[in-house]
């Protein structure tokens, strides 16, 4: 079965995609399996080296949105790709806008090794 740390994986590292097309977002959240039974509404990919991310677990102790302590805030900012469900785009057709940025990741983090297994945000 998939870990925790195995699914924040496959759902948001995308760590050597260097070109970022228009149909990035259609492509991966099919290709990752979040579009299986409903379209997620929101995913990020970050296209970092996956050590650089578990390091994060180490850095800036931040409150998560749903109040838990376990957040942390990345030193540096990373260059992420924001997958947003269009307006009007309904089940099983997800289509998705894709919007590259370069922003602070917030992640949470659990179990030992301590490692990130929810995706809280980017500021
Ligand atoms: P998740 O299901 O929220 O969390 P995601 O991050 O890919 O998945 P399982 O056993 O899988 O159910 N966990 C926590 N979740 C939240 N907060 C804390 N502190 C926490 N600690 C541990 C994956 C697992 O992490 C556990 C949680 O119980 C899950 O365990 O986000 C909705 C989704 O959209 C993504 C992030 C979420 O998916 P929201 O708005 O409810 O926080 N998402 C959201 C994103 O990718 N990018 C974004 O910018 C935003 C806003």
């Amino acid at each position: 079965k998939e870990s925790q740390a195995e699914k924040f994986q496959r759902q948001h590292m995308d760590p050597d995609t260097s070109t970022i097309t228009a149909s990035y977002c259609n492509e991966m959240m099919k290709r990752r399996n979040m579009t299986v039974g409903q379209c997620k509404p929101v995913n990020t990919f970050i296209h970092e080296p996956l050590p650089d991310v578990q390091a994060v677990c180490f850095q800036r102790n931040v409150p998560c949105k749903n109040g838990q302590p376990n957040c942390y805030q990345s030193n540096s900012k990373m260059r992420i790709t924001d997958c947003r469900l269009k307006k009007g785009s309904k089940y099983p057709k997800c289509d998705y806008e894709t919007q590259q940025l370069h922003k602070s990741i917030i992640v949470a983090c659990e179990g030992n090794p301590y490692v990130p297994v929810h995706f809280d945000g980017s500021v």
